[in-house]
């Protein structure tokens, strides 16, 4: 799926953009499946989910971020896309032969107000022993920089886990890492891009007329183990390609209500009403609190 040049790209790099991953009309169906699950969601809770610490990038603005968290549990759709064989072919090719699901979150950044992410890796929320941890950002609409697309700082996965601020959810100092010097990462409608949970990234502003639409797929090798028991999520597991070969010794969740491994305990599903608003409600150990 992957030629030896972007393989190769993002060894180097810690990113890749893979052009045309979705048809144009695969793109404007998922478009449509997530502004109709925003619709039904916002009739019953709050779906934004803007980070406390956005108001730098959103120069003080107020901005809105609407967000499901697992939207394979939300239509059958979702659940189609997440075993999509060019999506599961390229994970494959970056962290393969064996791809599991981790977690997946749907943004809506509306038009004119669409909040800004800082500057971040995504490993402090969820670190794992061999750093295999991608995530896969689907474009179903066109991302330029007026509608905040993606921004990456091309090289950052070689720095290892960095120190991150807790307040506003981690995040690097917004002085040191401003979103407006990362690079640009313009996509078109199918477009998507694979990045490690260790390159740094984050996006800017919607200020323009139409909203952006993603969906953010994060994978890993199920052979790599979580450093401890942080954002574990309903359907965390789902092989996407390939096999399990850890499934007999990977420790079951605890169902227990209020026990640990529920969804409760370890900050929140999405589901709930307190979801993961971009806060610390429901936060436990680890610097889980609240990732989006
Ligand atoms: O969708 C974006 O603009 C960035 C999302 C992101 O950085 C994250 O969820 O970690």
């Amino acid at each position: 799926m992957l030629t030896a040049e972007q393989k190769q790209f993002f060894a180097d790099n810690g990113y890749v953009v893979v052009r045309g991953l979705l048809t144009p009309e695969e793109a404007a169906l998922y478009r449509r499946e997530s502004h109709d699950l925003a619709h039904r969601l916002s009739a019953v809770r709050e779906i934004d989910a803007t980070w406390g610490s956005a108001d730098v990038a959103a120069m003080g603005k107020k901005t809105q971020l609407l967000h499901c968290h697992d939207v394979h549990l939300q239509s059958a759709a979702f659940s189609r896309l997440l075993l999509h064989d060019r999506l599961t072919g390229v994970a494959a090719d970056l962290i393969g032969p064996n791809v599991q699901l981790h977690h997946s979150k749907m943004f809506i950044k509306p038009p004119e107000k669409g909040s800004p992410f800082p500057m971040h890796q995504d490993a402090p929320f969820f670190p794992h022993e061999n750093h295999s941890m991608i995530a896969a950002v689907l474009h179903f609409d066109d991302a330029g920089l007026e509608k905040g697309c993606l921004r990456v700082v091309p090289g950052s996965h070689k720095r290892g886990l960095m120190p991150h601020l807790p307040e506003g959810s981690w995040h690097l100092p917004t002085d040191e890492y401003p979103v407006s010097e990362a690079m640009l990462l313009e996509a078109k409608a199918g477009d998507a891009v694979f990045f490690s949970y260790l390159t740094i990234h984050g996006s800017g502003l919607n200020e323009s007329s139409e909203a952006r639409t993603t969906l953010l797929i994060q994978m890993r090798d199920p052979a790599d183990p979580p450093s401890y028991r942080a954002h574990e999520s309903p359907g965390q597991g789902m092989m996407l390609r390939g096999l399990d070969p850890t499934c007999a010794t990977r420790p079951a969740l605890d169902r227990t209500p209020g026990g640990d491994g529920t969804f409760e305990s370890l900050g929140g599903s999405g589901m709930t009403s307190v979801g993961m608003a971009g806060t610390t409600a429901g936060a436990t150990d680890g610097p889980m609190a609240g990732k989006m």
